[in-house]
């Protein structure tokens, strides 16, 4: 048994973005058990924005997952856009875990946006300001709630975490590193390391390297070779994780 999983990070939805969009779906449906998006699925978080990606998903009949990023917050309508997404038959994952089965396999999700925060040297404290203790503790419900949503799919034969930002500086490499507190924060790399899923996949640094890790944990930036590419494909046996993903991306 196996099952093809097409990823893609950062597809910044709009009017324009249609025909190129309902290639890039088409294509993955046909080749893919199972769709992930990591994030930024539009380009300002207009609900009109997402209902174009729901027009295009909902022609398609294989399971697409989703979390949101940080382009999809911008205009502050996240109510509206979550319930576009939703209308299009997209999963939409915040702070949650969902389960499916293709081909025989049974898959978990864990999907949240993730959030900022940095890394190692450059590690925002929980000290100070309220408003800097506020982001922090938004990442603290990030984390927390990617470690439920981990122990809620630990039966399942494949087992994803869905991520926008990134939980390593392994697949950022590549962006500077005067802006790495903001793509991502390593506190989400911890119930990643605890619960040992399949794979994670992220987006958010266009700049990145597409592949890297979390110890032996395969993480991947599909958001590393936008707007070069849409979708990535995987493949994944039960009792043997990923057995197969591209060899790299291409650079944006
Ligand atoms: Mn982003």
């Amino acid at each position: 048994m196996r099952i093809t999983v097409a990823a893609a990070g950062d597809i910044h939805c709009s009017e324009e973005e249609r025909p190129r969009l309902q290639a890039a779906f088409a294509e993955a449906a046909r080749r893919a058990d199972l769709i992930l998006l990591a994030g930024d699925l539009t380009t300002y978080g207009e609900p009109e924005q997402g209902a174009v990606l729901a027009d295009v998903t909902r022609e398609i009949e294989t399971p697409i997952f989703a979390v949101l990023g940080n382009h999809d917050w911008h205009a502050d309508r996240h109510e509206e856009l979550a319930a576009a997404l939703r209308d299009g038959g997209i999963r939409l994952l915040e702070r949650s875990a969902e389960t499916c089965t293709v081909n025989g396999v049974s898959v978990g999700v864990a999907g949240t946006k993730g959030f900022v925060g940095g890394f190692s040297d450059t590690l925002l404290p929980d000290f100070g300001e309220p408003l800097l203790r506020r982001l922090y503790a938004e990442t603290s419900a990030e984390v927390a709630a990617l470690d439920r949503g981990l122990r809620s799919i630990q039966d399942c034969d494949v087992r994803i975490v869905l991520l926008h930002y990134a939980p390593t500086t392994t697949t950022i490499e590549g962006e500077r590193e005067t802006i790495w507190a903001f793509l991502g924060s390593e506190r989400l790399a911890v119930p990643v390391a605890e619960h040992r899923p399949s794979v994670v996949f992220h987006g958010h640094g266009h700049g990145g390297t597409f592949a890297g890790s979390i110890g032996d944990i395969p993480v991947f930036n599909v958001g590393a070779a936008v707007p070069v590419k849409d979708f990535w494909l995987f493949g994944f046996e039960p009792g043997r994780g990923l057995v197969e993903a591209p060899e790299e991306a291409v650079r944006a």
